[in-house]
């Protein structure tokens, strides 16, 4: 996409719209500042396929980046400042000065936070003590807090423009780590995986993303079938609720019981991948040990702390997160039992996608269908509306079909076979969308087959 010349009309659709985008926040750029952009950025959301909340525990999961994303023109200043404007008239202007310690409110998580996680990260990597001024404009088109990770792509395409500012330089690996790091500044302790692929991606494939080291190989998707991504519309904002840190602290948790109960120094242990790897188990013989070991009612503070031989106080300072001091009960069987068999799928997912058997669509569909039965079931982190979106959803076509992201709202991801998909979108239109003025309103950017797009990049 050049900014000087018109995309020719045989371009596609993507870079016609990306060109009207760059051309409307050159001029929102000029407006605000005076002066012309020196550089633009671009950092994309992202579809996770399958594999979700296991990021954090240390197994693999399979995105692909989408091409909704954020976009950011930027200049260096004298000002002594970093100035953020927005597109958007509900995210409002903040400023900074650089010669500030950079303070993030997690009890107060506006759309500036993030962006300021991202310059955190990379002033902290590089020991950077004095910043220089940047004047930016974002432009978002990922859907806020419905599971296409709108705020790592912030994070992302800001840790991309203050390197860019600073004149630094990192590998894409080595910023998709930094990027996963600083965005728990804002609260939520995630494990990576929306950084890696908004740093990772490449046009038209999928990505399997592994962990310690960070890794992405190739996934052929299946040629016969789309993916549909449609929103319940309802929105969950991560770093507003505790519901995705109570799941991170569960699993927590739960890593240590296993590891208590074979004899493990369960100090040391803090994910269940890291479990399964001391025990040098399969994924089965984890699930088993769940099983024997774990009971499906919830757990109290005082039977965990008893069974790992700590006290409150330390349960609270090294087993809590800070916005999960309420919470009295814990669902460890439910939680370990999803991860285990989850990272499971992924793996049998990229084995189907990999061999090509002649029923592949129907193996990869009753993989995602599993997956969103546990994250409903012994995750809990679905929703009516969501549940009520997926069964739509496959009720009109898919083969498959799943929540995707942190879920407790946001999007379903749907394997429709090529020929269906008309037939598809129409019957979820009018099924979920067309009866509801409110979803109705939302509904052309709620419905959409993706496109697999290429990672975070310069203009
Ligand atoms: P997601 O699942 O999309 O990552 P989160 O709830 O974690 O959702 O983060 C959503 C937040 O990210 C928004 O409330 C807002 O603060 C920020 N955000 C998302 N899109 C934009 C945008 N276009 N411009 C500014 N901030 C944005
Ligand atoms: P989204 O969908 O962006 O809220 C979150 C986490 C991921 C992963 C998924 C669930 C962040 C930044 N992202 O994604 O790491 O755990 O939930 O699979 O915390």
């Amino acid at each position: 996409c050049r900014l000087d010349t018109p995309p020719v009309s045989s371009t596609s659709v993507f870079v016609h719209i990306l060109y009207y985008r760059l051309q409307a926040l050159k001029s929102a750029f000029e407006k605000k500042y005076g002066d012309s952009p020196q550089f633009y950025a671009c950092a994309p959301g992202r579809v996770n396929l399958i594999g979700e909340h296991i990021d954090y525990c240390g197994y693999s999961v399979l995105p692909m980046a989408i091409e909704q994303n954020i976009l950011a023109a930027v200049s260096v200043n004298k000002s002594g400042s970093i100035k953020l404007a927005n597109i958007n008239p509900l995210y409002k202007d903040y400023s900074v000065s650089c010669s500030e310690d950079i303070a993030i409110d997690r009890d107060n998580p506006k759309w500036y936070y993030y962006f300021l996680c991202g310059v955190k990260g990379i002033q902290e990597n590089f020991g950077i003590t004095n910043l220089v001024g940047m004047s930016c404009v974002v432009d978002g088109t990922v859907p806020p807090s419905s599971g296409l990770s709108s705020s790592s792509a912030l994070v992302c395409c800001a840790g991309l423009v203050t390197m860019e500012a600073n004149q630094k330089s990192l590998s894409k690996v080595a910023l998709a780590e930094i990027c996963a790091k600083c965005e728990r500044y804002i609260g939520t302790e995630g494990g990576g995986m929306d950084q890696s692929i908004s740093f990772l991606a490449e046009c038209g494939k999928a990505k399997l993303i592994e962990f310690n080291p960070l890794c992405a190989t190739d996934v052929k998707l299946p040629a016969g079938a789309v993916f549909v991504i449609s929103n319940c519309c309802v929105e969950m904002n991560k770093a507003a609720s505790s519901h995705f840190n109570i799941r991170v602290v569960e699993c927590r948790i739960a890593a240590k019981m296993l590891a208590q109960a074979r004899g493990l120094d369960c100090s040391r242990l803090v994910k269940l991948a890291q479990v399964q790897g001391e025990l040098e188990a399969s994924l089965d013989e984890m699930e088993a040990l769940v099983e024997e070991v774990l009971h499906p009612e919830p757990y109290n503070r005082e039977e965990i702390c008893k069974a790992l031989g700590i006290t409150t106080a330390q349960f609270c300072s090294e087993l809590l997160s800070s916005n999960t001091q309420h919470v009295t009960h814990f669902r460890l069987y439910q939680r370990a039992k999803h991860v285990y068999s989850e990272a499971r799928r992924v793996l049998r997912f990229k084995h189907v996608c990999d061999s090509e058997p002649a029923d592949a669509l129907k193996l990869l569909g009753d993989l995602m269908n599993q997956s969103h039965s546990s994250c409903r079931d012994l995750y809990e982190c679905s929703c009516p509306e969501l549940d009520q979106l997926v069964e739509l959803c496959l009720k009109s076509g898919a083969v498959g079909s799943r929540l995707t992201g942190a879920g407790w709202g946001g999007c379903a991801v749907s394997m429709v076979p090529v020929e269906k998909v008309d037939v598809f979108l129409k019957a979820v239109r009018e099924g979920y969308y067309l009866n509801d003025p409110r979803r109705a309103a939302m509904e052309k950017q709620s419905l959409f087959v993706t496109n697999r797009r290429r990672g975070c990049h310069f203009y």
